[in-house]
């Protein structure tokens, strides 16, 4: 009675191209880069590649900024290259899933430039304009004559979702940068121009779609102002899981979607359980949830730092292990291209960097859920440590670090460049490291971000020749992944969840079973098994360190030691 569908079963490797592998000298990742790096996906054994954004676009916010949604942005290459590209991965039955990025446009997709044109121009209803408020506040952008924006909703990136254009006196909404306009998603037309695009690109052949900020579509009637000025972005509790979301969704979902089976991830930020079980009744496949990646936030939210023990990110992972049911799934994923580093945030990227780092892969690789491998994270990879804000190109860094000094919310530069150290997107960004040549074999060129100085050590050419490594730990776990109805599909049950340094769980599934005990911490801990368990015979599937026994007995786990059992 297992319901079965092959992206529960698939693992995910995403890919950044900007910062992937560059062939042309240019700085910046390219397709023919990852062309030439399809055999290595294959090596590592992954099923499915999400690429970013690669479609044409002015980069204000590195693609999340379409101006051509069927068009390739030159610097990335053709759609000669892309179709090549496609071709490659399916002859090695890689599949592939592109970003949709529906929530607004870039203001130079011709849609906006006609929309800003006039009040009765034909795109004019393609975006959200609306006059601006006839109360004169105090700072913040004004229109003419002292005029405030029309509601008090907030930008992701700082500063007012509201932008004044000149040409018809109007404001426009924009949840991001003023480079990207909202969509209206009222507007029947813009849903069929949508749904029309997404059919081009799954005629193409794609296999499914990584969906931006899904959640966001629906803004409610009237657009109020928010109620909750000290919410991390004011707004967000009426534009996220708007009232018409849902209609969007399965009306996508019936019109492009299910024809071709394909897969779809969607982002969902600020969503509990509930709400994502019916994101799956519409047709999501899977969603991407961030409550464990919160728990760092400081008391100015993501622009300071704040401090988290296990037992809570043990609470907000169980959550969602727990409370989809049969109703959804999970896509289990640690960091992506918006966040740090998953070694430098939940492991030890100093002295324990290997076992810190294999630990991540048995936890990514064992809870239940499609694990998603963000592009260097099979390596190692760790953040980066910026010396000036002249090393950052990330516009949502920039920006809030900006309105943050600005406001006087730093205590001064070294607290400020902590934060950007631990929270800068662009930690993400620096070039996927190939080998110990100059600028990690990324590009000939000048890359178009810094390479992170440990590619020296931490490279694909270091790590493929070591058995130990990460990368080939990464590996095995993955084929672990694969061989297993049990990790893909069994139920989850967490043990001593109060347990400081401990993180044990078994997966059950019919009458098989499986356990795994991660020790998250830096010193050596004693493990003794729950009672289910203990005494068990058992065949240890996967372990970072050398263990030698095969039983399930009360040990000491060492350091970032990561064991999986097989029991019965
Ligand atoms: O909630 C967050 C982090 O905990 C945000 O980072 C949120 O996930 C993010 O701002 C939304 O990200 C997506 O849309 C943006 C784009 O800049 C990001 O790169 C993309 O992943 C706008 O399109």
């Amino acid at each position: 009675d297992i319901d079965r569908q092959w992206w529960k079963e698939a693992v995910v490797y995403q890919i950044y191209p900007r910062s992937f592998n560059d062939t042309d000298g240019s700085g910046v990742g390219d397709i023919q880069g990852i062309i030439e790096r399809v055999e290595y996906l294959d090596d590592l054994g992954v099923d499915v590649v999400w690429l970013n954004p690669i479609y044409e676009s002015p980069g204000a916010d590195n693609g999340y900024d379409i101006s051509s949604y069927r068009s390739i942005d030159d610097q990335f290459g053709t759609m000669a290259d892309w179709e090549e590209l496609l071709a490659k991965l399916h002859e090695r039955d890689i599949k592939l899933i592109m970003d949709l990025v529906v929530n607004h446009t870039s203001d130079e997709h011709i849609w906006f430039e006609e929309s800003r044109k006039s009040t009765d121009n034909e795109y004019r209803d393609y975006y959200i304009w609306r006059e601006g408020r006839q109360v004169d506040r105090e700072g913040g952008p004004h229109g003419p004559s002292g005029e405030a924006p029309p509601n008090n909703w907030e930008s992701f990136f700082g500063g007012p979702a509201w932008s004044y254009d000149e040409q018809t006196g109007e404001w426009y909404l924009h949840i991001f940068d003023s480079k990207q306009p909202d969509l209206n998603w009222e507007n029947t037309e813009v849903r069929e121009e949508i749904y029309d695009m997404m059919e081009w690109w799954l005629e193409k052949g794609i296999d499914g779609f990584r969906m931006d900020v899904i959640n966001l579509l629906s803004k409610p009637d009237g657009l109020p102002d928010s109620e909750d000025e000290d919410a991390l972005v004011v707004g967000a509790d009426h534009f996220m899981n708007g009232p018409r979301i849902h209609d969007y969704l399965s009306e996508m979902h019936e019109e492009v979607i299910e024809p071709y089976d394909a897969m779809t991830v969607g982002e969902m930020a600020n969503v509990d359980a509930e709400q994502a079980r019916a994101y799956s009744a519409d047709g999501m496949s899977m969603a991407f949830t961030f409550d464990h990646l919160r728990l760092d936030f400081g008391p100015n939210g993501r622009w300071s730092h704040g401090t988290f023990e296990l037992p809570e990110l043990k609470r907000a992972m169980s959550y969602w292990q727990e409370g989809l049911g049969d109703e959804g799934w999970n896509a289990v994923f640690l960091g992506n291209h918006d966040e740090p580093r998953i070694l430098s945030r939940f492991g030890n990227d100093g002295v324990y960097r290997a076992e810190s780092a294999k630990l991540l892969a048995t936890l990514l690789t064992t809870l239940q859920g499609t694990p998603y491998i963000f592009q260097g994270d099979e390596l190692g990879m760790t953040n980066y440590p910026f010396e000036s804000l002249d090393e950052v190109r990330d516009v949502d860094t920039l920006k809030n670090v900006r309105i943050a000094r600005e406001e006087g919310r730093f205590a001064d530069e070294t607290e400020m460049l902590d934060v950007v150290r631990r929270r800068s997107r662009d930690n993400a960004r620096t070039p996927m490291q190939w080998s110990d040549e100059e600028y990690a074999g990324f590009t000939d060129g000048e890359p178009w971000i810094p390479v992170n100085p440990n590619y020296e050590k931490v490279n694909v050419e270091a790590e493929r020749e070591n058995r130990d490594s990460v990368w080939n730990y990464y590996r095995r776990l993955v084929d672990l992944h694969h061989e297993s109805d049990l990790l893909v599909y069994g139920d989850y049950d967490l043990y001593l969840p109060e347990h400081g340094e401990l993180w044990v769980y078994t997966r059950t599934l019919g009458d098989e079973q499986a356990l795994v005990a991660l020790n998250v911490s830096d010193t050596s801990t004693t493990f003794e098994p729950p009672d289910v368990v203990a005494g068990s015979d058992a065949e240890l599937l996967a372990a970072n360190y050398t263990v030698d026994a095969d039983a399930v007995e009360t040990t000491d786990l060492q350091p970032w030691e990561a064991r999986v059992y097989k029991l019965n």
